[in-house]
C-alpha cells in the first residue's frame, strides 16, 4: 500500500523519461557508428543505406568529380591571384597544374581579385566565360594531353593543365 497516492506515478513518469533518454542515446551511437563505418566525406550522404561502403567508394571513384562546390580528393585547384587584373607579376597559380584522369582531373579556378577573368583554351574545348570577383570555374579533363588557356581580358594571364591518363 503507498502512503503518498501522487509518488508511484512521480517515479513511473522519471523511470519512463530516463527509458527515453536512454533510447535516444542507443539511436544516436547506432546512428555516429553506421556513419562512421561508410568511411564518406560528404557530410549528407544522399546513397540509400542498403549501399555497401565498397559500392559506395566504387562509386564515387567512378564518378569523377561532384558539382556542388565541396571540396572533394578528385578536385584540383587553382587560384586566379589578387591583382591579376593590374599587374603582370600576378596571374593563375600555379601556373602549370598536372592531373590524372580518374585522381583529380577535376579542376577548380578560384577568383581571388576584385575583378573579372576568364579561363579560356587556347584550342577552344573549355570557356568559363566571365568569372567575377569571389567566383568559381571548374571544368572536368577527359582527354590526356596539355591544354593551354588565358584570360580574355589580360594577355599576361596564361596557364597550362596536363592531363594524363
Ligand atoms: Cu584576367
Amino acid at each position: 500500500m503507498w502512503k503518498e497516492r501522487g509518488r508511484p506515478a512521480e517515479v513511473r513518469g522519471i523511470l519512463t523519461a530516463l527509458l527515453v533518454v536512454a533510447g535516444m542515446l542507443v539511436v544516436a551511437t547506432v546512428t555516429v557508428v553506421w556513419s562512421t563505418s561508410q568511411q564518406f566525406p560528404t557530410p549528407q550522404p544522399q546513397a540509400s543505406g542498403s549501399a555497401t561502403s565498397g559500392s559506395v567508394a566504387l562509386q564515387n571513384q567512378s564518378t569523377g568529380g561532384q558539382q556542388g562546390g565541396a571540396p572533394s580528393p578528385e578536385t584540383s585547384y587553382v587560384k586566379i591571384l589578387l591583382g591579376s587584373a593590374d599587374s603582370v607579376s600576378y596571374s593563375f597559380s600555379p601556373v602549370q597544374v598536372t592531373v590524372v584522369i580518374g585522381v583529380n582531373n577535376t579542376v577548380t579556378w578560384v577568383n581571388n581579385d576584385n575583378a573579372a577573368h576568364t579561363v579560356t583554351a587556347s584550342d577552344g574545348s573549355f570557356d568559363s566565360g566571365n568569372i567575377g570577383a569571389g567566383g568559381i570555374y571548374t571544368h572536368t579533363f577527359t582527354t590526356p594531353g596539355a591544354y593551354r588557356y588565358f584570360c580574355a581580358y589580360h594577355a599576361w594571364m596564361v596557364g597550362t593543365v596536363v592531363v594524363e591518363a
